[in-house]
């Protein structure tokens, strides 16, 4: 067996730590697709140092196991599980470092970071998976001989990945918002045209397209295009923030929805406001939010581009860009948040 350095913990510790960095960064790396404010930078933080001491911890554990993986009289059945896993594993972290150092990196229509995302959520299962044949509790034995030294390697590790990601953000963290992602596009419309997942209707023709302001509302409404324009007009700098690694900071007009929603009286009980897409894709915000949010119809002052949601999207700021409905043509009020609007936004257009 390979001489452990000083700085390794036993075995089954380095395991254990692999599986308390993979649950840490998968929970932070899903939670953070659902995080546009300031308030939450801390766990992009996280994500980004238990990236480090997950590559450290891999590192020990590859050069324990290379021995089992060389020797093909030494494979089992669960060894093709756990190379898979080594394999998506390893693909995620470099994806993950490389994202960071060079940024704005497209692969086909997706970016580096969403490919990151998808090897990441595929690690889940085959870590489910690799258990079934691999799990193993902590030896008592080893923890109580070497708990303590144990703590102070995880502790050395934790320091060592801040300090990493501490001179990363010096030297590349410049034109990066707390998110990660990076300024894309001069101005007006020219920034990328995203969709989750299928999206892409025909254009939506202004003519015959109506905005309806309804559900628990005194007086339902029904808007064209042009009474839309006439009605009182409002601006907002808001900054669209794609959870695939760009961002928007743009000026965007239009109308607000505090004032739709004044015109036609929200029901005491109604506590959501649904927005819907003429595809379906749908979300939904507190009602006190929505207020503050604007249905825009222009874009540095220059209509909206179909691509960019003509003739109405949603600009709800300090919200990551999926939760941005475009081609808006309902807005509802609701007495509860619509949870299925997690699935319609991977189905819609299919
Ligand atoms: N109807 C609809 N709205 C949508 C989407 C979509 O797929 N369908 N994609 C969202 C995503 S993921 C982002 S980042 C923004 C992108 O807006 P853009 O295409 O104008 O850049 O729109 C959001 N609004
Ligand atoms: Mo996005």
């Amino acid at each position: 067996m390979a001489q452990r350095s000083r700085l390794e913990p036993p075995a089954s510790l380095v395991d254990w730590g692999i599986l308390v960095s993979v649950t840490a960064l998968v929970v932070t790396g899903l939670v953070s697709l659902v995080t546009g404010t300031a308030g939450g930078a801390w766990l992009f933080v996280l994500h980004s140092v238990g990236g480090l001491v997950l590559a450290v911890l891999v590192g020990f554990k590859l050069r324990r196991v290379r021995p089992r993986l060389t020797r093909s009289s030494a494979w089992d059945r669960g060894t093709p599980v756990s190379v898979l896993l080594a394999a998506l594993a390893l693909a995620a972290l470099v994806t993950g470092v490389y994202w960071v150092v060079a940024g704005l990196v497209w692969v086909g229509p997706f970016t580096l970071l969403t490919v990151h995302m998808l090897l990441g959520v595929l690690v889940v299962p085959v870590l489910l998976w690799h258990f079934r044949h691999r799990f193993r509790w902590p030896r008592r034995a080893e923890v109580e001989r070497e708990g303590r030294r144990s703590a102070l390697q995880f502790g050395a590790l934790l320091a060592g990945g801040t300090v990493l990601w501490r001179l990363q953000q010096a030297l590349a963290g410049a034109g990066r918002r707390f998110t990660g992602s990076k300024a894309a596009g001069g101005a007006g419309n020219g920034f990328p045209v995203t969709s989750w997942v299928a999206d892409d209707p025909e254009p939506v023709d202004t003519d015959s397209w109506q905005l309806s302001v309804g559900g628990a509302v005194e007086s339902p409404a029904s808007y064209s295009y042009d009474q839309l324009l006439d009605g009182a007009s409002e601006a907002q700098t808001a900054v669209l923030d794609c959870t695939s690694g760009w961002y928007a900071e743009r000026e965007w007009q239009g109308v607000s929805v505090g004032d739709l929603l004044d015109r036609s009286t929200p029901a005491s009980e109604g506590e959501w406001v649904r927005f819907r897409s003429v595809t379906g894709y749908k979300w939904s915000v507190p009602v006190e939010e929505a207020r503050e949010c604007l249905l825009a119809t222009h874009v540095d002052g220059d209509p909206l581009t179909h691509g960019h949601g003509a003739p109405l999207r949603l600009v709800a700021p300090g919200r990551r860009g999926f939760q941005w409905v475009k081609w808006v043509t309902s807005v509802e009020v609701t007495e509860q948040e619509d949870l299925s609007q997690w699935v319609t936004i991977f189905v819609s257009g299919l």
